[in-house]
C-alpha cells in the first residue's frame, strides 16, 4: 500500500483528482493529481487535509451502542442485534411510516450509497423519507422536471466555452461550485474575463467570487425570481429569432408576454434594490453575447420561491438563445446514462402522496426536511417511532434545530449511520461506522450528471477497510427491516440490487435485451458489491461496451486502467431527445411556475423591512462536519455575524463586541465582523457551527464550537412547490448583547 495513490475527492462537488502518498502505511502528504483530465492539480485546504479525517482518532472505528444514556464500543454483531431488537416491535406494530429515514449530503458523493438507497428504501416501504435536498437544491429538481420532464436533466453553465455568465447566489471561489461540477471554478472563472467575456454575480454580500468577476451587483436577499422575471422579459424582445429550430420543440412561448407583464425593471428595483440600468445592461449582456449563460445557486434556491428563480433561470438561458447551445447551459451525459431515442416520456408530478401532519405534497418521494420533527413529535397512526439516519447531521443542517433534537429524543428507536459522534448521532441508539473515505472505492455517480465536461473517474480504495463496506450496512437495515433478521446474509441482498439494476438497464438497452441474464451477469467485475452494480451501469451507458457489443465501449476496468480519469470531451446538445415531458416539448411556462409567481409578488411586495439574516460559506469548511480537522479551524474565528458599517453605528457595535441575534424560533449570542462586504439590513453567519452539545466526541470542534444558526431559521417558511426550506433572508432582531 505504501507509495501514490490517486483519488477523487469525495467532499464536496468539485471531483479533485487528488495525488494521495502512503509511507509507512499512513498517509503523509496530498497533493493536487496534475494528470488529472479534469482538474489539472487543483485542490483546496480540505482535499490535501483528507487523510486527517482517516487518521482523526475521534471517528469511529467500531459501532457504539447507547447504555444508560452514554454511547459504548460493541461489536458489529451486537450493533446489528440490537438494532433488530429495536426496530422488530415497531415493524410489528403494523405501520411501515413508524420508521423514517433521513439522508443527507455525503451520500451524494458515494455510489454505494446511492446504489444501495434504493435498496433500503424498498425494503423500509415507508413514506416517511427525508433528505438533504430539501434544504438545498430540491427547487431545481421540480424545475427542471416540470420544464423537462426529468428532474435529473439540469442544464449547467458551459463555463469553459462561454463569454457571459450571469450567476446568482453562488460563491464557487469559497463552495467550489455546485449543481455544476466543475474543479477549480475560480480559474475557470478568470478564463471567462481573461478571453474577453464577463462575470457577473448577483448577491447580497461582495463574495470572493463577486471579487473576481467582472461585475457585483446586490441584491435584495429572497428577491431573485422578481428581477429575474425582470430579465426575462426584457429577453424577450428578439428571443423568437435567437430560439431558431428550437421553437419547434418548446411550447408555451406565447403566454410569456402575458405572463411578465408587470415584471419591469422600475418594478424589480422597487423589490430587489437593482437599479433598472443594471437590469437592463444584464439583459442586453445575454441577448448580444451567443455564447451566454445564466446559473443560480443556494442563494437562489432556498427561498419560499426557490422554484420559480429555478425556472426563471433557465427561461432566462432559454430566451437568451442559450440552452443547450455550446457556451451557454448545457446538459453532460455522464457516462452512466443512457441516450433516449426520441423525446415524450411520463413527465415528472408532486404530490402523489402528503404528509401526515402538515399535508405537505411529496417530492421525488420525499417530504421537506424541515417537517420531520412534526412528524416525529405528533402522535396519530403513522407517526414515526423510530429513525434511521445516514451520513447527515440534521441536529445542525436543519431549520430550528431545537425541536428536530427534541424530535429525536424523543424517538423510542433511532439508527445512525455515521463516521462521528456528533449532534445527530449523540442522539442514536446505535451508530454504525461505515469504512473512511481512503477505504472505500470511488466513482462520482451523481456528480457526472452535472459536469462541465464529460469525464469519468474511478478510484480504488487506499487502504483495506477495517469494518463492512457502507454496503454491507445498507444490506444489513435492508434485511432487518425486511423482517429476516439481523444473522441473514447480505449477500442476498447484493444479488438483488445487481439484478434489479441488471434487469432496468437490459429494458433500456437494445443489445442487452435479448440476452439471458445470467450470461450478463457472469460478465460483470468489481472489488466490491457496489462496484459491479457500476460496472453495469458503465457498460449499459452510453459510452459502454454493452458487455461486448461495442469492443470498444467503456467497462469498469477500462476506468480503472486510467488513474487520472477519461476525458469524453466538451458537453454535446442533447435536446430534443432528452425531454422526457409527455408531449415531448420543452415548457417555458408551467401552469404551477405562472400562478406561483403572481403569489411571490404579493407576498415579497407586502414583507416587512427587519435586518435579514443570510448564509455563507467558507473554503475550509463544509456544513457541519469538517471542524475536526485542527488544520481547517486554526486561525481567526469564522463563525462571526457579519453587520453593515452603517448597521453597526446604529445598533452600537464595533468589531469584536457580542450581538444578540434574536429570530421567530431562537435566539443566540455572537461575536460581530464589521464589514461593508454585506449589504445594508442584511446580516451573514455560516451554517453548520454549534459543538458544543454534550455526548459529542469531536475534540477539536468542541474547542472551535462556533454558534448554530439553524437555532434561527423557522421551519414554516417552504417553497410550497418543492418544499424547499428557506434559509436566506431570515428576519431577525439584532442587538448588543448586555452582561
Ligand atoms: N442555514 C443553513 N443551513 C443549511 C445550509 C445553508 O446554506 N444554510 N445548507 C444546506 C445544505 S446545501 C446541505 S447539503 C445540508 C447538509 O446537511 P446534512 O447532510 O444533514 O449535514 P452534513 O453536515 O453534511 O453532515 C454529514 C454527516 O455525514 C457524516 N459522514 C461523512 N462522511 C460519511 C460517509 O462516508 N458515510 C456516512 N454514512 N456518513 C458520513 C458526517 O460525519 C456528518 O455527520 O445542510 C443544509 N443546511
Ligand atoms: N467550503 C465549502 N464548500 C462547500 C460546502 C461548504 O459547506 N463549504 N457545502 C457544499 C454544499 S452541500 C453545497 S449545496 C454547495 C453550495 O454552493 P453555493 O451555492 O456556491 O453556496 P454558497 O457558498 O453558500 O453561496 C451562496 C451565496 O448566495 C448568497 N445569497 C444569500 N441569499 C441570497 C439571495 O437571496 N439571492 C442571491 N442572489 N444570493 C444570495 C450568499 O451570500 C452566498 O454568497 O457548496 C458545497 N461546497
Ligand atoms: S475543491 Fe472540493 S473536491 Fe476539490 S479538493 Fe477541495 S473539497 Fe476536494
Ligand atoms: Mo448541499
Amino acid at each position: 500500500m505504501d507509495g501514490e495513490h490517486f483519488l477523487t475527492c469525495p467532499l464536496c462537488e468539485a471531483t479533485c483528482g487528488l495525488k494521495v502518498r502512503v509511507t509507512d502505511g499512513r498517509v503523509d502528504l496530498i497533493r493536487g493529481d496534475e494528470k488529472d483530465v479534469f482538474s489539472g492539480g487543483f485542490l483546496c485546504p480540505k482535499g490535501s487535509l483528507l487523510h486527517k479525517i482517516h487518521d482523526d482518532p475521534d471517528r469511529l472505528r467500531t459501532p457504539m451502542i447507547k447504555r444508560d444514556g452514554k454511547h459504548v464500543p460493541a461489536t458489529w454483531e451486537e450493533a446489528y442485534a440490537a438494532i433488530e431488537q429495536g426496530l422488530t416491535p415497531i415493524l410489528e406494530a403494523g405501520n411501515r411510516n413508524a420508521i423514517g429515514l433521513y439522508v443527507g449530503n455525503p451520500n451524494a458523493h458515494n455510489h454505494a450509497n446511492a446504489i444501495y438507497g434504493r435498496t433500503l428504501i424498498q425494503a423500509l416501504g415507508t413514506n416517511q423519507i427525508y433528505s438533504a435536498s430539501t434544504v438545498d437544491q430540491m427547487p431545481k429538481h421540480v424545475s427542471c422536471g416540470m420544464m423537462f420532464g426529468d428532474p435529473d436533466l439540469i442544464p449547467v453553465p458551459d463555463l469553459d466555452r462561454t463569454d457571459y455568465l450571469l450567476m446568482l447566489g453562488a460563491n464557487p471561489v469559497e463552495s467550489n461550485g455546485s449543481v455544476c461540477t466543475a474543479p477549480d471554478m475560480p480559474g475557470r472563472l478568470k478564463a471567462i474575463s481573461a478571453r474577453g467575456g464577463r462575470v457577473v454575480v448577483v448577491d447580497p454580500r461582495r463574495t470572493r467570487t463577486a471579487d473576481l468577476a467582472d461585475q457585483h451587483i446586490a441584491i435584495r436577499p429572497g428577491t431573485d425570481a422578481i428581477w429575474l422575471a425582470a430579465v426575462a422579459r426584457l429577453l424577450l424582445d428578439g428571443a423568437a429569432e435567437r430560439l431558431g429550430d428550437q421553437a419547434e420543440y418548446v411550447t408555451g412561448l406565447d403566454e410569456l408576454a402575458d405572463v411578465l407583464a408587470g415584471f419591469t425593471p422600475e418594478f424589480a428595483e422597487s423589490i430587489c434594490g437593482i437599479s433598472p440600468d443594471v437590469t437592463k445592461s444584464v439583459a442586453t449582456g445575454l441577448a448580444d453575447n451567443e455564447r451566454s449563460a445564466v446559473y443560480g445557486r443556494i442563494g437562489t434556491h432556498t427561498t419560499t420561491a426557490g422554484t420559480v428563480a429555478s425556472w426563471l433561470v433557465d427561461l432566462c438561458n432559454l430566451l437568451a438563445g442559450s440552452l443547450d447551445r455550446p457556451g451557454g447551459a448545457m446538459f453532460s451525459s455522464a457516462v452512466h446514462g443512457i441516450d433516449r431515442a426520441e423525446p415524450g416520456g411520463r413527465g415528472f408530478r408532486i404530490g402523489r402522496h402528503q404528509s401526515r401532519v402538515k399535508g405537505y405534497p411529496e417530492v421525488r418521494r420525499e417530504f421537506p426536511a424541515v417537517t420531520l420533527p412534526d412528524e416525529i413529535l405528533e402522535p396519530g397512526d403513522g407517526q414515526i417511532r423510530a429513525m434511521i439516519v445516514i451520513g447527515g447531521n440534521p441536529a445542525r443542517s436543519l431549520p430550528d434545530t431545537a425541536r428536530m433534537e427534541q424530535a429525536f429524543d424523543s424517538l423510542e428507536f433511532m439508527v445512525s449511520v455515521d463516521i462521528f459522534l456528533n449532534e445527530t448521532s449523540r442522539c442514536a441508539d446505535v451508530i454504525l461506522p461505515p469504512p473512511s473515505s481512503l477505504e472505500r472505492t470511488h466513482y462520482d455517480l451523481a456528480l457526472y450528471n452535472l459536469a462541465v465536461r464529460n469525464v469519468a473517474n474511478y478510484s480504488p480504495a487506499v487502504f483495506e477497510a477495517e469494518g463492512p463496506h457502507e454496503e454491507d450496512i445498507f444490506a444489513k437495515l435492508a434485511l432487518i427491516v425486511a423482517g429476516q433478521g439481523a444473522q441473514a446474509d447480505v449477500d442476498v441482498m447484493h444479488a438483488l440490487t445487481l439484478d434489479a439494476v441488471l434487469g432496468a438497464r437490459q429494458a433500456a438497452v437494445p443489445e442487452m435485451g435479448e440476452r439471458p441474464i445470467d450470461d450478463l451477469r457472469a460478465m460483470v467485475t468489481g472489488d466490491t458489491p457496489a462496484d459491479r452494480v457500476l460496472d453495469v451501469m458503465v457498460r449499459a451507458g452510453r459510452y459502454g461496451d454493452r458487455f461486448g457489443a461495442v469492443p470498444d465501449g467503456l467497462t469498469l476496468d477500462k476506468l480503472k486502467a486510467h488513474p487520472h480519469g477519461i476525458d469524453l470531451g466538451p458537453l454535446q446538445p442533447r435536446l430534443p431527445n432528452a425531454v422526457q415531458t409527455p408531449d415531448g416539448a420543452v415548457a417555458a411556462a408551467p401552469p404551477e411556475f405562472v400562478a406561483r409567481l403572481k403569489e411571490i409578488v404579493e407576498t415579497l411586495a407586502t414583507s416587512a423591512d427587519s435586518p435579514v439574516l443570510i448564509g455563507r460559506r467558507d473554503v475550509r469548511s463544509n456544513n457541519s462536519w469538517l471542524h475536526n480537522v485542527k488544520g481547517l479551524v486554526k486561525g481567526k474565528d469564522r463563525c462571526t455575524l457579519w453587520v453593515n458599517p452603517l448597521d453597526a453605528a446604529e445598533w452600537g457595535m464595533t468589531d469584536g463586541d457580542t450581538a444578540l441575534v434574536a429570530s421567530s424560533v431562537g435566539e443566540l449570542e455572537v461575536s460581530v465582523e464589521v464589514t461593508d462586504r454585506t449589504m445594508v439590513g442584511v446580516v451573514s453567519l455560516p451554517h453548520g457551527w454549534g459543538h458544543d452539545a454534550p455526548g459529542t466526541e469531536l475534540k477539536i470542534a468542541n474547542e472551535h464550537a462556533g454558534v448554530n444558526m439553524n437555532a434561527l431559521v423557522p421551519p414554516t417558511d417552504i417553497d410550497p412547490l418543492s418544499g424547499n426550506a428557506t434559509l436566506t433572508g431570515i428576519p431577525v432582531n439584532v442587538t448588543a448583547a448586555v452582561h
